[in-house]
């Protein structure tokens, strides 16, 4: 039987088939530590911020679906989780995240370093819970590491620094604690109800999101019988757009047209595990099926005729059979056809030109082409996600990793230290924006800390690209959003991983060649376009009209070059009408 509190956690965690701790120690954790320290075979993954600790194990618990797992110190050390832990339960993965906390005999006493961690954490976490005595365990960490892995979202123990030393309590072990695997399929009711509407539809469009996981075949298999085109959320890519004759692409504001259009002209949307949030997506007229296994997320986002609860597998190939009838595939040619025309254009702005500094579309192309078939790549909020959803193609091998609910800068780097930790031998491409480089880079010594081989490549527009972005759609003249950059490359260099800096298109393929082959860490600081417009694929009036106040205010601000450096006209024709 493990001797004190902090052994117990380190064999119920060994149990449960955990590997690694992401942390960043401190004096209430002592405990903690030391029993890692002694048992030995737990890797303690250190890092310099504890928030990149979060961001690097939600990573790892998307990879491989398995618990995940964050330790930091009293007080500031472990508020510092608060952001990633927010993005891993927005994500829906699990991550358990042990902070540890002051003496418990000064609770309550204004103490130092004093917060209250379980209320801080309530917000991003399906559990979270304050161990005030050792005969609360293990009964307090199973229940939180079962709830992660069920509920999939972060679970929070909190353990005063002493508790942590006192004795552990004596009880046989539960079996160890993994994720139950477990079929959903609704009623057959349910099931003949929502068939009944697809087969009176005309012309049907799926959604498909994350929840397609594991479901490729039948979702095919449905898109096939309904003669329907797929469009998926950008959760989703990872696991339909691979070998799919019906994908049309991603619609949402970092999609492209046919995927809009495609939702627009249906008379029956079929949604499958997407909690896709933009409202003004959907259309108005068609009626809607909503597959979800959470039946709390139905309806959420647009008004339903049916709403399922099962898991996209099982129900998938339980509708296949209700659906009957001839259909005509005119709306699905029409749909591909229109996504052909739409992929054309869109790989015609990511050619090398020769243009400098080159465009962005260009780099993500490129890694595309060179990465491996296999590879983990993780993209920054800002226009790094918009490149990655637009250019990178998916295998059914590869996966993509972002901070695509949470929405938060700064993720691509530690998400990547997560990924290749989880899965070593697998090439782990981030694309990083150069403002989300620049938040978490103390980290960037974390890469040789922890001797993980990730390929890093930075976007480097010199601003917060995104925003600007937003602004010109808003008709605000662009402010505060300039960086003054490094050289990332030479910052590399500094911290020991390899560096390279690419100034001229011509010279980016090599670059990345180079850094794809050598052994350990690398990083591409890639100079692009600042004036790169990407556009939503459905342009508002609303945001028409921003852009040409953007356009006016930015002329009579004297600032008008920024306009003559726009990098592709057509767009703007197609902005400005
Ligand atoms: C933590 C955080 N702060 C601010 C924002 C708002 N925001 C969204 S994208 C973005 C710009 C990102 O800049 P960068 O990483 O350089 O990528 P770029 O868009 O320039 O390619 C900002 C500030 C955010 N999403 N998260």
């Amino acid at each position: 039987m493990p001797g004190n509190v902090a052994q117990l956690f380190v064999e119920t965690l060994k149990a449960a088939g955990v590997e690694r701790i992401w942390g960043l120690p401190g004096d209430s954790l002592n405990a903690f530590t030391d029993a890692l320290r002694r048992d030995g075979s737990l890797q303690w993954m250190h890092m310099r911020h504890e928030e990149s600790a979060a961001f690097a194990a939600g990573a790892e618990a998307e990879l491989t679906g398995r618990l995940a797992v964050v330790a930091g110190s009293c007080g500031p050390g472990n508020l510092h989780f608060i952001n990633g832990l927010f993005d891993a339960h927005r994500s829906r993965v699990p991550v358990l995240a042990i902070a540890s906390h002051i003496p418990l005999a000064e609770i309550g006493s204004g103490y130092f370093q004093e917060t209250h961690p379980q209320e801080l954490f309530r917000e991003c976490s399906v559990y979270s819970e304050l161990v005030s005595d050792a005969s609360q365990l293990p009964w307090v960490l199973e229940t939180a590491m079962r709830t992660a892995l069920e509920r999939r979202g972060v679970a929070v123990v909190v353990v005063p620094g002493d508790v942590f030393f006192q004795e552990a309590p004596d009880r046989r072990p539960s079996a160890p604690i993994r994720a139950a695997s477990s079929h959903v399929v609704p009623a057959e009711s349910e099931l003949e109800a929502a068939a009944g509407i697809l087969n009176a539809a005309k012309r049907v469009t799926i959604l498909a999101g994350a929840g397609v996981a594991g479901a490729h075949a039948e979702v095919i298999a449905l898109a096939e019988r309904l003669k329907a085109p797929i469009v998926h959320a950008l959760r989703g890519k990872p696991y339909i757009e691979h070998d799919n004759p019906y994908d049309v692409g991603m619609t949402g504001l970092l999609g492209f047209a046919s995927g809009y259009r495609a939702m627009a002209k249906c008379d029956a949307l079929l949604m499958l595990g997407t909690d896709f949030p933009y409202r003004q997506f959907f259309p108005e007229k068609a009626s809607i099926v909503q597959v979800d296994i959470r039946g709390e997320q139905l309806g959420r986002r647009t008004p339903i005729d049916a709403g399922l609860v099962g898991d996209v597998r099982s129900t998938a190939a339980a509708l296949l059979p209700l659906l009957t009838g001839e259909r005509s595939d005119k709306h699905l040619k029409d749909a591909v056809k229109h996504y052909t025309r739409t992929r054309r254009e869109l790989d015609e702005l990511a050619d090398n030109d020769g243009r400098r500094p080159m465009h962005p579309q260009y780099v993500a192309r490129l890694v595309d082409e060179m990465a491996a078939t296999d590879a983990v790549i993780t993209a920054d909020v800002g226009t790094p996600t918009v490149w990655a959803a637009r250019y990178l193609r998916m295998t059914g091998r590869r996966m993509l990793l972002g901070s695509f609910v949470h929405g938060s800068m700064a993720n691509a780097m530690p998400q990547a230290l997560g990924a290749a930790a989880a899965a070593p031998g697998r090439q782990v491409v981030a694309l990083a924006g150069d403002g989300g480089l620049a938040m978490l880079m103390g980290d960037l010594l974390s890469v040789t800390q922890n001797d993980l081989p990730v390929k890093i490549v930075v976007f480097n527009n010199g601003s917060l690209n995104f925003v600007e972005l937003e602004m010109k759609a808003a008709g605000i003249v662009n402010f505060g959003t300039g960086l003054r950059n490094p050289n990332f490359a030479d910052v590399a260099t500094a911290v020991g991983i390899t560096g390279i800096r690419v100034e001229h298109p011509d010279e980016l393929e090599d670059a990345l060649r180079r850094a794809f082959a050598v052994p350990g860490p690398a990083l591409v600081d890639v100079v692009v376009a600042r004036d790169e417009l990407s556009i939503p694929p459905a342009i508002t009036a609303a945001q028409a009209k921003g852009f040409t106040l953007w356009a006016l205010r930015t002329v009579m601000s004297g600032r008008g070059d920024e306009l003559l450096d726009l990098a592709d006209v057509n767009i703007v024709r197609r902005i400005f009408g």
